[in-house]
């Protein structure tokens, strides 16, 4: 559990911002090789996914951490349920196995081809990490959850994209056998799909996310692999990802297919610009008290600093 691990992470001597790729990486063969020697596994073990280090760069150390038994029990997956509360139960006949779930890697890619989550992770170079994010649905709700994940950049980089890639495309599974309620949504373009910019994909705060609460991604949040973009309304962090793409030009998503009115592209969090059905101007802290508390929503969900630069262009007053 990652409470264990912080007792033996020192943020006196260890800044992760002096490591390089290359240091972590080899840290984490040291960790395989014990692994293997302790006979829990010759490939990543699973565990991997969620053993990972606190980067101190990005915990909020001020603010409450959403429950685990709330950010894990109050989902929106709409390929199993429009109901927050039972997409939990739901996945349950999802007999998902991660060891051969497979990624493709398409499009303007150096090497288009089809990657296990272990074979994608050691590409990436780094090793698996802990960062607390903000997260903010488009609907007013939010929580802070730690998420263990890697940087999408450190991916991207190894992929190398041709000198004409402009975005990148994430794609869910399409099996409805898995996803049990997208037949009972035949008017949506499944599958999920997703995407960024190239420039938003290589920002270090996207986040590849592979863990939650020091444990390997529960399915209702998007296990094996999902995308983290705190600054953006959450329907942009796709989940359950099997297909990621490099493309020159801007990929369809499901919901500006389904509701550009409503969603849009960019979709950056933003509290002046209101949904056209609701304020965005403040959220809802995700709890189950009976006067549930609200707070003002940030501007880039808080990190503002981070990603204005990226938006230079964009007039903030207008939904994109
Ligand atoms: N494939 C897929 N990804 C998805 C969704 C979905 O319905 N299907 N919902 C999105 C929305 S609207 C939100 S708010 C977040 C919710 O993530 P969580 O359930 O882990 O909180 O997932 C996003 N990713
Ligand atoms: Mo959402």
């Amino acid at each position: 559990m990652a409470g264990k691990e912080k007792k033996i992470w020192d943020p006196q001597n260890f800044h992760p911002e002096e490591i390089t790729p290359e240091e972590l990486f080899l840290s984490r063969r040291d960790f395989l090789k014990a692994a293997t020697v302790a006979g829990i596994g010759t490939a990543f073990p699973h565990a991997a996914y969620a053993a990972s280090k606190l980067n101190e760069k990005y915990n909020l150390k001020d603010e409450t951490q959403t429950k685990e038994e709330l950010a894990t029990g109050y989902n929106n997956f709409y390929e199993f349920s429009l109901e927050k509360e039972a997409v939990k139960g739901k996945v349950e006949a999802w007999k998902l196995d991660t060891a051969n779930w497979k990624i493709e890697v398409a499009g303007m890619v150096e090497k288009p081809r089809s990657y296990s989550l272990d074979e994608l992770l050691k590409l990436s170079g780094v090793a698996v990490e802990e960062r607390v994010y903000r997260f903010r649905c488009v609907e007013a709700w939010s929580m802070v959850v730690p998420w263990q994940g890697i940087p999408l950049a450190s991916l991207i980089e190894k992929l190398k994209p041709g000198a004409k890639a402009k975005f990148v495309k994430f794609q869910t599974f399409s099996d409805q056998k898995i996803g049990t309620n997208m037949s009972g949504l035949p008017g949506y373009p499944w599958p999920y799909t997703e995407g960024l910019t190239l420039e938003e994909a290589k920002h270090p705060l996207a986040l590849l996310a592979t863990g939650m609460y020091g444990k390997p991604l529960p399915k209702q949040n998007g296990a094996p692999l999902r995308l983290v973009v705190p600054w953006k309304y959450g329907f942009k962090s796709i989940k359950s990802i099997v297909k990621i793409e490099l493309t020159d030009t801007q990929p369809k998503t499901l919901w500006s297919d389904l509701a550009p009115s409503e969603y849009g592209f960019y979709a950056n969090v933003n509290p002046k610009v209101d949904h056209p059905r609701w304020s965005q101007a403040s959220e809802r802290i995700l709890d189950k008290s009976f006067f549930p508390k609200r707070k003002p929503t940030l501007m880039f969900n808080g990190y503002e600093a981070e990603v204005a630069s990226l938006y230079k262009d964009l007039d903030l007053k207008k939904n994109y």
